[in-house]
C-alpha cells in the first residue's frame, strides 16, 4: 500500500493514466492524494471527471481554481470562456452527478501516514497556505467554505469569488468579501505579504518577486507550528521546487507542455510523465 501526491491535472487524462501505470497503481490498496486543477485547459476533462469518479474510494482531492470555474459555468453564474475545454462535460449525462461531487470536494485536507514506524502529518490545498494562518483558522475557514458553496449560498458565492480585492482581511467590507478572500487563499495565491496581504497579478517564477512580497511558503508559517509537510500544486512556473523538504509543490506544468508528477509519501519518491497530447 502507498499514497501518492499527484500535481495539476486539467484534463491530461492520458498522461494521468500513463503515470498510474508507472507507479502500479492499484485501486485495492493504494491512494491519491490529487491537489485540485483536476480539469480545464487540457483536453480530456470529461474523461478525466469520469475516471477520478470510478476511483473517489482512492482519493483525496481539494478543489482548485478551475475545478470552482466550472462549477460556477455549470450552475450558469458565468459564461463558459474561449480558453475554458470542458464543454463536453456541461454536456454529459452525468453532469448533475459531476457537479454534486465537485461542489463537496474540501478546500484542504489532512493525511497522517504511517512512515517506518512513525506517525507524519501532511495537509494540502491547492495553491498553499497563507503564512498569518494557524491550523485551527484554516479548518474554520474550509469548513466554512465548504458549507457555503454546499448550502444556499451557494450561488452567490460562485458569482461573487472573482476578483483579487479584497487582498487582505482588513480590507472586507462584507461577509462575501472575506469568502472571496479565503478562496483566494485556498486556490489562487502565489505571492504574498508576511501578514497574508495577496499579491494575485504576478504570476512569475520565484524569483520575480513583486517588490514587498515572497512566495507565500518563503515566510514563516504559522501552520507549521504542527510538523505538517504541506503539498501544493498551482504554480507550475516552480517547476516542483520550493526549496524546503516538507514544502511539496506538485504542479509541473502537464497542461503547458511540461510533465505531470505524482509524488510518494512513505519514500518522497517522484514518478513523472511527460506530456503526451
Ligand atoms: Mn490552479
Amino acid at each position: 500500500m502507498a499514497t501518492y501526491a499527484i500535481g495539476d491535472i486539467q484534463g491530461c487524462y492520458d498522461e494521468l493514466k500513463i503515470l498510474l501505470d508507472i507507479i502500479k497503481f492499484q485501486s485495492e490498496q493504494d491512494k491519491l492524494l490529487i491537489c485540485g486543477d483536476i480539469i480545464n485547459r487540457g483536453p480530456k476533462s470529461l474523461e478525466t471527471l469520469e475516471f477520478l469518479y470510478s476511483i473517489k474510494k482512492n482519493c483525496h482531492i481539494t478543489l482548485g481554481n478551475h475545478d470552482l470555474h466550472f462549477l460556477a459555468v455549470a450552475e450558469g453564474v458565468k459564461e463558459i470562456s474561449d480558453s475554458d475545454t470542458f464543454q463536453a462535460l456541461l454536456e454529459d449525462k452525468n453532469l448533475d452527478i459531476y457537479v454534486s461531487w465537485i461542489r463537496e470536494l474540501p478546500f484542504h485536507h489532512i493525511s497522517n501516514i504511517k512512515i517506518e514506524g512513525k506517525m507524519k502529518s501532511y495537509i494540502m490545498t491547492h495553491a498553499g497556505i497563507p503564512p498569518h494562518w494557524t491550523r485551527e483558522e484554516l479548518e474554520r475557514y474550509s469548513l466554512e467554505l465548504t458549507e457555503t458553496l454546499k448550502g444556499p449560498g451557494s450561488i452567490g458565492l460562485l458569482e461573487n469569488m472573482y476578483g483579487n480585492e479584497p487582498n487582505h482581511s482588513t480590507k472586507c467590507d462584507s461577509e462575501i468579501e472575506r469568502l472571496r478572500l479565503n478562496i483566494n487563499y485556498f486556490t489562487r495565491m502565489r505571492f504574498c505579504q508576511n501578514d497574508g496581504t495577496l499579491d494575485l497579478v504576478s504570476k512569475g517564477k520565484a524569483n520575480e518577486t513583486p517588490p514587498q512580497m515572497k512566495p507565500w511558503f518563503d515566510w514563516n508559517l504559522k501552520i507549521l507550528e504542527h510538523p505538517f509537510h504541506i503539498l501544493f500544486g498551482h504554480w507550475a512556473a516552480l517547476e516542483g521546487k520550493t526549496g524546503k523538504s516538507n514544502i511539496s509543490a506538485l504542479d509541473t506544468g502537464c497542461v503547458w507542455g511540461k510533465k505531470l508528477t505524482a509524488l510518494r509519501l512513505e519514500d518522497n519518491r517522484i514518478f513523472s510523465c511527460n506530456k503526451i497530447n
